[in-house]
């Protein structure tokens, strides 16, 4: 027996090293400089490492619409998120297909050559209501897809750095790696958690549902862009070092971060975090209420049933679904509708904003909703961040 295959049957390597890193380093000075965004800035990191695998760099024209209006490549694989680049009309007058670009951060830190194969412009509010179910500005997703520039540059890509690279550097496997690891654990069962927040009771308790019928659990965050309210990733690395030590077996659980910007697309982007994990090595995954959601844009199972569209060959890694769980006074341990009998008047429930508040006055909040330790480590280190950012 050995792992599930990578998405479309390659796990892709687009990072420059050696001989062709210098060579590309001598060219760079002299290409045309594309500014990325964070989203960009992710996107580039997760294809250099293969997380993104089939893709090879930025979708062009026919892969575009395929994902937008079918969510499929243009080969027929599902694919549920348009992953893109954009340039202003500025930037665009500078570049010609055929030609490498220099694609550098708004700091003007050089991240890595587009060997741009063709320019394309689309229509920006057809997007948003495809893939995101909205045209609202006030969408975070909507909001990042409204501020790109009008034409979409579309080629493979040679990654050269990642600037953010050195942060959580001890979790940030890749791919390859994960891989390895689970082969040297003897793991080939692996249920993979998707997370933009600490582990809190709820989180604890359908990872330990899932874990129970699997060998392992890959405990993957996002550490790239999150919406300003949601707790920083710095914050949160040590919330899951606290809960894995003291709540959780060693052996059966790892603890990596994906280095992805949340777009907050709901059911599409729950797709899109399923193939990015098979891609890890992970066999399962879990999607839970209102996946990768936001607001109200989405019913709050809208992200498992978006599965029943594809058979489970072309999705390859197979979904488990939880309902809303919560912690129950009379069952006196966590549950859903599935399994808990009693009103809503024995569940403790608790928004994100109150807890929140909680926090930032130095209070935790109850054990039935988190592990003291994780509160702990999540009030004192939302109090350093503020210090640092006063100072
Ligand atoms: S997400 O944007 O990364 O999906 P979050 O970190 O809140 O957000 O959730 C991580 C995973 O846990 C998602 O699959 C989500 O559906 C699930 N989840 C979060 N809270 C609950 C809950 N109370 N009951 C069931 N599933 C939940």
């Amino acid at each position: 027996m050995s792992l599930i295959s990578p998405h479309g049957g390659n796990l892709i390597d687009r990072e420059a090293r050696g001989a062709e890193l210098a060579a590309l380093l001598r060219t760079v000075a002299k290409l045309p400089s594309v500014t990325i965004n964070a989203r960009a800035e992710a996107d580039l990191e997760l294809i250099a490492i293969g997380a993104l695998s089939p893709l090879e760099g930025f979708l062009g024209e026919a892969d575009y619409l395929s994902v937008r209006d079918n969510l499929r490549l243009a080969n027929g694989l599902v694919w549920s998120i348009p992953v893109t680049l954009s340039a202003t009309a500025e930037e665009r007058a500078r570049l010609n297909v055929g030609e490498d670009v220099a694609l550098r951060t708004r700091e003007g830190k050089l991240v890595a050559v587009l060997h741009l194969a063709e320019i394309y412009t689309y229509d920006k509010q057809r997007e948003a209501e495809a893939v995101y179910g909205t045209a609202e500005e006030k969408h975070p997703g909507v909001q990042v897809l409204y501020s790109q520039g009008e034409y979409l540059l579309g080629g493979k890509v040679t990654v050269v750095d990642h600037p953010n690279g050195h942060e959580f550097k001890q979790y940030r496997h890749t791919p390859a790696q994960t891989r390895a690891l689970f082969a040297e654990k003897g793991w080939q069962r692996i249920v993979a958690f998707q997370t933009r927040n600490p582990v809190h009771r709820a989180h604890e308790y359908i990872q330990k549902c899932a874990m129970e019928t699997v060998d392992g659990l890959l405990l993957h965050p996002i550490v790239g862009e999150t919406k300003a309210d949601d707790i920083p990733a710095n914050v949160r690395l040590r919330a899951y070092e606290a809960i894995l030590e003291n709540y959780y077996p060693q052996n059966r659980t790892v603890l990596a971060v994906l280095p992805a910007a949340m777009r907050y697309a709901g059911p599409r982007e729950a797709i899109f975090h399923a193939t990015i994990r098979k891609n890890y090595g992970c066999s399962h995954f879990i999607v839970g209420r209102d996946h990768a959601g936001v607001g109200n844009y989405y019913g709050t199972y809208d992200a498992q049933k978006i599965f029943g569209n594809f058979t489970s060959e072309e999705i390859g890694i197979t979904p488990m679904f939880f309902d809303n769980t919560f912690f129950c006074r009379k069952c006196d341990g966590m549950a859903s509708l599935k399994t808990c009998p009693h009103d809503a008047s024995q569940h403790v429930s608790l928004s994100g904003t109150k807890v929140r508040e909680l926090l930032a006055a130095g209070e935790i909040p109850p054990g039935e909703f988190t592990r003291p330790e994780v509160a702990q480590v999540l009030i004192e280190g939302l109090r350093q961040n503020a210090l640092n950012a006063k100072a």
